[in-house]
């Protein structure tokens, strides 16, 4: 059994007769001229799809003749005309845009694949195939498109020993014992994923740079990574690495990493023009730097601006990008001091900077202001730089929302946020206008993301987790796209047609962050879970600890007062209106009250509950959505193989049992704090 390895790259046999004749008129053969290695990937993923659903051998010309049934190539060799399309269709599109058109006249029936460059006739190729799997006619197609976003990053966290920081699936693909896996099947088919959901960029090692991954940009190593960046240069993807801000004083042999020391910019620009060598079209760096005792600018009194332009400078001349990570906050902070506020650290540490950064540094901008919690408001920080080239960071791996066993499928969850308006130049200035460049015309914009796969079989540990990498390339292609829609493609292409499973299967995941957020923390106040490993409750896990993270629940309420009379000033840092309405308690919204507000426990939400009874009526009822997934998902035996049916009730069974501690203990530790009972009654402890 495959075991969900091919996960939505099924190519499974069209057993429709009508559609298979109709696909099998166009595919009978190919014609390409040019030659690149992103084209011969297009041809081969054509090649093998057709041979897979429709039995057929394509010829493949490399000239072009009226004998061909497909025509494929960028606009400049492709007579576009001739095959009703204007010139200007093509040319206006930016560039990773495409169409594709089918020309079904009496006796001619051909599909002309057309990109603006070669990667878009690569989307295009990935986009056709994806029409057929999910049953889409292709008569008369004429399909325009190109991605909103310009950067549509991937960041592993895959570290040289193999272990991967907040993986749930596994091992890394990439490394073992302190070296590659030299698995480039593995990684080969890892860039088909990408590429067909549209990711063009990775950065292929941890933000948490250790001594062994110092050396990754040395000649130890980089004649691996040059072999990595070919596999994925083939898929469109461009290769980054994760860099120590140390590195001259621990591979360079200087006594210093100060960002103003001449010497150590000179050994930068010297690596730099090393690392080009073996990689021409190296993306650049990704910096996580003072941040959770990593080394940084800070250590030499010097500011984030100094420290990323100088790195900038090194890459300047070959295009090369940093991404400057903004998660720099205090991680030694007492609890005893309430006047500092984590949520507040990104953006009092770089707002001041703005204006100070070269044209290629990309701050990198986490969705929210603490770290990916099942629910927080969008960081303030995003569209509050004009001058300064930002990317929104997502985590599709699952470090707190269940973590690949428990069900969350976060399209959803990233669809709001995108959608969130920031106000920042007046009404409609949505986080997804800034994040894409438009709003202010950054240089370099995006999305990027900590992956979620391993080594497991099936890449995700949880076979529906599949669903998160899908539709995070999927939705930052086009934010526009709906989660029921993305949802809907990414069951057809893993599972098939059948009514039943798709159905079901797209309820689950479009039910499950709200289920997820249920028997979490509740209202926006986040945390409240165990030490180190993040998974399951643990109310006072992190209360009296040094990572700012606290919900201040006392016998008469709970919440984080961070409001501008009496609290941290947090909600200062919005724009307005966005500002007043989460610094009132009138118009906060509920779903983030804790956030931003400390209140008493019998408050009452706008939903007319109060505080206490939603906690104990969501954390019932959250439990007992997750017996309904299990429900739901047995209906399903026998549609799909053993393997991925009993990977996920596997997974479901874990969740119930995740579910029921967080229940138990939430309710019980709010009970005993409040001394308010349940107004329907229910077993608390
Ligand atoms: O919250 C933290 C995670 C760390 C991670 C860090 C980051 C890579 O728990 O594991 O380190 O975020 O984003 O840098």
């Amino acid at each position: 059994a495959e075991k969900g390895y091919k996960a939505w790259l099924q190519y499974n046999e069209i057993t429709d007769e009508s559609l298979k004749a109709e696909y099998s008129s166009y595919f009978a053969s190919l014609s390409v001229t040019e030659d690149s290695p992103i084209l011969n990937a297009a041809v081969e993923e054509l090649t093998l799809a057709a041979n897979a659903m429709l039995g057929k051998d394509m010829t493949i010309y490399n000239y072009f003749t009226d004998d061909a049934t497909i025509i494929l190539g960028t606009y400049q060799t492709i007579d576009v005309e001739e095959y009703g399309l204007s010139a200007d269709e093509v040319k206006n599109l930016n560039d990773e845009g495409y169409v594709i058109k089918s020309v079904n006249q009496a006796d001619t029936k051909k599909l002309v694949l057309v990109g603006k460059t070669d990667k878009g006739v690569l989307y295009a190729a990935f986009q056709l195939l994806r029409f057929m799997q999910t049953s889409n006619s292709i008569d008369g197609l004429h399909h325009v498109e190109q991605p909103k976003n310009q950067f549509r990053m991937m960041n592993q966290w895959d570290n040289m020993d193999g272990s991967i920081e907040r993986g749930y699936s596994g091992n890394s693909i990439f490394y073992d014992e302190n070296g590659f896996t030299g698995d480039l099947t593995r990684i080969k088919d890892y860039a088909r994923l990408l590429s067909s959901v549209g990711i063009n960029a990775i950065s292929i090692n941890n933000v948490n740079v250790w001594e062994v991954e110092t050396n990754l940009i040395t000649s130890k190593f980089l004649p691996e990574v040059q072999q990595i960046a070919d596999i994925f240069r083939a898929y469109g993807v461009q290769t980054f690495l994760s860099i120590n801000f140390a590195s001259p004083i621990q591979i360079g042999g200087l006594a210093t990493a100060d960002p103003l020391d001449a010497g150590v910019q000179k050994w930068w620009a010297e690596k730099v023009e090393e690392i080009y060598k073996y990689i021409p079209d190296f993306g650049g760096f990704v910096v996580k730097a003072d941040s959770e005792h990593r080394p940084g600018p800070f250590f030499y009194d010097r500011d984030h601006a100094d420290g990323a332009n100088m790195l900038a400078e090194a890459l300047a001349p070959f295009n090369g990008v940093v991404f400057w990570r903004c998660f720099v906050y205090n991680c030694l902070q007492d609890w005893r001091d309430r006047s500092t506020d984590r949520a507040r650290a990104a953006f009092d540490h770089f707002k001041p900077l703005d204006g100070k950064f070269l044209d290629n540094v990309v701050l990198q901008i986490k969705n929210g202001p603490m770290d990916f919690q099942v629910r927080e408001p969008i960081s303030p920080l995003i569209g509050s730089m004009e001058k300064t080239n930002q990317v929104m960071e997502f985590q599709v791996a699952q470090e707190y929302t269940g973590q690949q066993k428990d069900l969350c499928f976060l399209v959803p969850q990233w669809k709001e946020y995108l959608k969130f308006d920031t106000h920042a130049k007046g009404e409609g200035t949505t986080v997804d206008s800034i994040v894409n460049g438009s709003v202010y015309d950054f240089k370099y914009s995006g999305i990027t993301a900590v992956s979620n796969i391993g080594n497991d079989a099936n890449w995700t540990g949880n076979t529906l987790a599949q669903a998160n990498l899908f539709g995070y390339g999927r939705l930052i292609w086009n934010p526009d796209a709906t989660s029921e829609d993305i949802a809907d493609d990414w069951v057809r292409l893993t599972f098939g047609d059948d009514k039943n499973v798709v159905e079901t299967v797209k309820g689950m995941l479009l039910d499950s962050w709200h289920i997820y957020e249920n028997y979490n923390a509740p209202l926006g106040v986040g945390w409240m879970i165990n030490q180190h490993h993040h998974y399951g409750p643990n109310i006072d896990g992190y209360e009296y600890d040094v990572w700012g993270t606290y919900h201040f629940s006392d016998r008469d309420g709970m919440g984080v007062d961070r409001t501008m009379e009496t609290g941290t000033g947090y909600t200062e840092q919005y724009f307005s209106p966005n500002k007043e309405i989460y610094n009132s308690l009138e118009t906060c919204p509920d779903e983030l009250l804790l956030f931003f507000h400390h209140v008493p426990y019998t408050y009452e939400l706008k939903s007319g509950k109060t505080v206490i009874q939603h906690i104990y009526d969501t954390h019932f009822l959250g439990f007992e959505q997750v017996e309904g997934l299990i429900t739901r998902w047995n209906s399903l035996e026998g549609k799909m193989d053993d393997y991925r049916f009993n990977n996920v009730k596997e997974r479901l069974h874990m969740q119930l049992k995740n579910a029921r501690e967080w229940r138990d203990q939430i309710n019980t530790y709010f009970y005993r704090k409040s001394g308010v009972p349940d107004a329907k009654n229910r077993t608390i402890y």
